[in-house]
Formats: C-alpha cells, structure tokens, sequence
C-alpha cells in the first residue's frame, strides 16, 4: 500500500533532507485539550460555531471556533455509546457537522451532510455508535457544500475518539497518548485569515503557518523506555504532510477506519487532508530533543502545476511540527505483536469506475490559457456535484469494487462517507495488507481500486475530494444505499 512505498520515498528524502534548511520555531507548551468524555454510554454537549479570536503562537488570529477552541474541543465515545450534540450556528453563514469516518447513519440527525443549519439557528445531532464500532481516530467539521474549505480553514474541526478494543491492548494501554491535528493557516497584518489568491481555484487554500493542536511547535515527553502512542489527523483543506521524527522510527498500529494486524514499521508518513494515522515511537533514544519534521511534499506532480503548489504553499524547507523531550523513566515497554486482525473483505458483486478530471465551467475542458480562471469546475465522471442528482446507486449489505482514476493534474484524495473500504491495488500495485481507510490519495494518470462493503444504514451519503476547494467547486458525487 501506499505508506510502503512512501518508506522508499522516505529514504530518499531523509538523503536530501540533510542539505535541507530545517526551520524551527521554540519549543511551546505541552498540548492541551478541552475534552468532553462518555458517561453511562452518552455523550451530551452543546457544540456553538462561532467567530472566535485565537492565540496561534505568538499572533493573535481572528479564526471560526468550535467553543471558543481551535481545533474544537476533542469528544471521546465508546463502541455502543449514545451521541446527543445540541449544535448551534453563531456564523454569519450556513454550516452544519460532519463525523468523518463514524460509521453511523447518513440520514435524520446523523451524520446528514444534506442538512443546512442558517445563522443562529440549532440543530441537535443525534445517534447512536454501533456497539461493533472500530476503535480509531476520527473528526468532526462542516460540511456545507460551496463553503467547507472556507470554514475548515478559518479553524473548525475537532478530534472525535472511539475507544474500544484496539484501547485494551495492554501495552497500548500503557502507553502515553498524544494528539496532533496538524492544520495550516494564512494570516494577515491584522491576524485575519488572508485571502488565498487566483491559484488556489486549482491547488486548493493552503498557508504557511503550520498548527499542531492549535499550537506552534508543541513539546510532546516520552518516558525512557516507555511507548508514546501518537494519533496524527491532517485537517488542512489542501496541504499533505510528510512526517518523520527524528532517530525514532514509527511503529502503524492505525489507519483512517482503525487498528491495523500487528504494528508495522515506518521512517515517515505521508498524511493527505482528512487522513488519519496512528503510531507508536519507543522511547529508546538518549534523553534530548527530536523534532517531529514535516518535509516539504508537493501533491502535484510533474509539469507547471508542480511549481506553482510548491509557491502557493510556501514550503520550501522543512520545518518542525512539534517537538519530542524525554521525561522520566519506565521499566522499558515492548511493543505489542499482534494488534486487530483486518480481514479482506470478500470477492465485489458489482465493479465501478469513477474518473476524476477538471474543466472550465461552462463545458469547455482546461486550456493551457484558462487554467487561474475563477470558474474552474471540478468534477467526477465528467459531472460536477448536483444536490438533485444521485449518482450510484447500490445495495445494502453488498461489496463493490470502485475503481478511482485520476485523469487530471493534481493529486485527488478520494473520500467516501458511512462506510470504510479497503485498498485492494494503487496504480497497478496491490496492497500489500488490507487496513481500513476512508480517505486515499490518487496521482495524476493513477487507478485506484477499492472495496467496499455496504453495511447497517440505507440512504443518501456523498463521496468527494478532500482538497476541499475541489470538494467546493463541485468534485462530489450522490451514493445511494438502498435496502435489497
Ligand atoms: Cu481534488
């Protein structure tokens, strides 16, 4: 799969890296969460979006906030839990929540992306997490379609844990836990979010001041001879990052949708926007600092495009993201072997090919001339998303193989709500071992086949790039899950 061959790439690049200038900000504070947990199988809050002045470092930013935070307050459930959001919308917009990656109905006061909640009205979300619910990272931002890159850049999106089985492991158990939400942000002189100029209707919005839980450069500690056990979640709207952290390898123990077999070794990862990971860092090194790097990545490839996302994300050297101290000592912590057995999912019923390509409005496709044009549209199948028109129909409780081409420039990250899939092969390479996903970065003149399997819920649920600009100006599309 692709975070293999990332590791190749990742050797290369820790070569070049060397030569790299390597900016680093000082160390800051420990993270820090507001943190609303489960009780007696209930999860209850009240959630407001509202328009939020935020310290980013050492500026101060006029950002969108979940209750006042960026990111959001972190919510953390069980498998089997009852969810009650009470959601009101202070924003001078419409908006709405998104749960990125719970696997619970699409429809109702579910996970809706269809709802619109206006300007100071509420909206109570309410759902119950399958008791069969996979352990993992998950998140929650809006989802109103023509203003989600907007909002989730000015700051809205938070952490939504699920504990489960993968939590009782005992040597994960033990081990400390760290999140990251790593988010970038354009500032400008008065500290408001800066406008993203003409390419990014191409590139999609990115900014140089890059977050870490809302902080710059945060200090994370390790026990020597203890186990850190990171959750990394990528909630930029457009930018990828490549992470390593230095002398200490990283151990995969999750994936977007959840655990992974048994812990796999890696000396980077490559995170597209909405991706999540978890690893495992051994605190096995002598008690100094090391940085968690993010080397400059550049999701388009080849040609013009490659030089103009490398300016407009204005990363050209690496820099350090948080930063790891030792503290204290443990009497040394083995990694666990075996994690949740992934099974592949069975043989498809049913194979679909969806092809991800963009054009100028108004019909004609991209020309050499056209291409900062405001009216580039964005479109899966040669169609760009109509909140009239289903899509894809297919059936409850079958498999289906999707099979994602991308015939155009930049490097689309495919997304599919309600249910998680399984990467069976990525240009022409099959996976190596099947991990949950919901989110899967497909390059330019690359195919992607994944499998699906439609479970639990029937109703309408929309697939779509997560470069959100691309989501915005129309690379969405209707899936319909019917009951057989
Ligand atoms: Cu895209």
């Amino acid at each position: 799969m692709r975070l293999s061959a990332g590791t190749t790439t990742a050797m290369l690049l820790s070569q070049c890296s060397r030569s790299q200038p390597l900016s680093s900000a000082p160390v800051s504070e420990p993270i820090q969460f507001q943190t609303y947990k489960s009780k007696n199988g209930l999860l209850s809050l009240d959630l407001e979006a509202k328009a939020q002045s935020v310290q980013l470092g050492s500026r101060t930013a006029n950002l969108l906030a979940y209750n006042g935070k960026v990111p959001g307050p972190l919510l953390e459930a069980n498998a089997g839990d009852r969810v009650q959001i009470r959601f009101t919308n202070q924003l001078n917009q419409p908006t709405n929540v998104h749960y990125h990656g719970l696997h619970i109905p699409p429809t109702g006061s579910g996970d809706n992306v269809f709802l619109e909640i206006s300007p100071g009205e509420s909206h109570t979300y309410e759902y119950q997490i399958p008791d069969t619910h996979p352990a993992g990272t998950f998140w929650y931002h809006p989802h109103k379609h023509g203003l989600v890159a907007e909002q989730l850049f000015a700051g809205l999106a938070g952490l939504f844990i699920v504990r489960g089985e993968l939590d009782e492991i005992p040597e994960i158990k033990a081990a400390k836990e760290e999140f990251l939400v790593l988010k970038d942000f354009a500032l400008d002189s008065n500290g408001n979010i800066s406008e993203t100029g003409h390419m990014t209707a191409m590139t999609g919005r990115a900014g140089g001041l890059l977050t870490a839980s809302g902080q710059i450069n945060p200090r994370m500690t390790i026990q020597r001879g203890g186990l850190l056990r990171l959750r990394l979640l990528n909630a930029s709207p457009s930018r990828f990052f490549r992470l390593s952290l230095e002398d200490h390898p990283m151990h995969l123990i999750a994936t977007d949708g959840g655990a992974i077999s048994s812990p796999t070794e890696l000396s980077d990862v490559v995170l597209a926007p909405g991706e999540r990971v978890e690893v495992l860092v051994q605190g096995n090194q002598a008690p100094n600092s090391y940085r968690l790097i993010n080397q400059p990545f550049n999701p388009a490839q080849g040609g013009m495009m490659g030089g103009m996302m490398s300016r407009n994300q204005s990363s050209d050297s690496a820099e350090t993201v948080a930063t790891l101290t030792y503290e204290g000592e443990t009497d040394e912590m083995p990694l666990p072997s075996q994690l949740i057995a992934v099974e592949p999912l069975p043989e498809p019923q049913t194979t679909r090919q969806f092809t991800l390509n963009h054009g100028m409005g108004g019909g004609g496709m991209m020309g050499g001339g056209g291409m900062m044009g405001n009216g580039m549209v964005f479109m899966i199948n040669g169609k760009a998303f109509d909140p009239a028109r289903v899509d894809t129909q297919v059936m409850l409780n079958t498999v289906e193989d999707w099979e994602v081409t991308n015939t155009g420039s930049m490097v689309h990250p495919f997304h599919v709500h309600t249910n998680k899939f399984q990467i069976i092969s990525q240009g022409g390479r099959p996976t190596p071992y099947p991990t949950w996903k919901d989110v899967v970065p497909v390059s330019p003149r690359e195919t992607v086949r994944i499998r699906m399997a439609f479970r639990d819920y029937v109703g309408k649920t929309v697939y779509h790039c997560h470069v959100l600009d691309h989501e915005d100006r129309g690379m969405m599309g209707i899936l319909e899950i019917q009951q057989a």
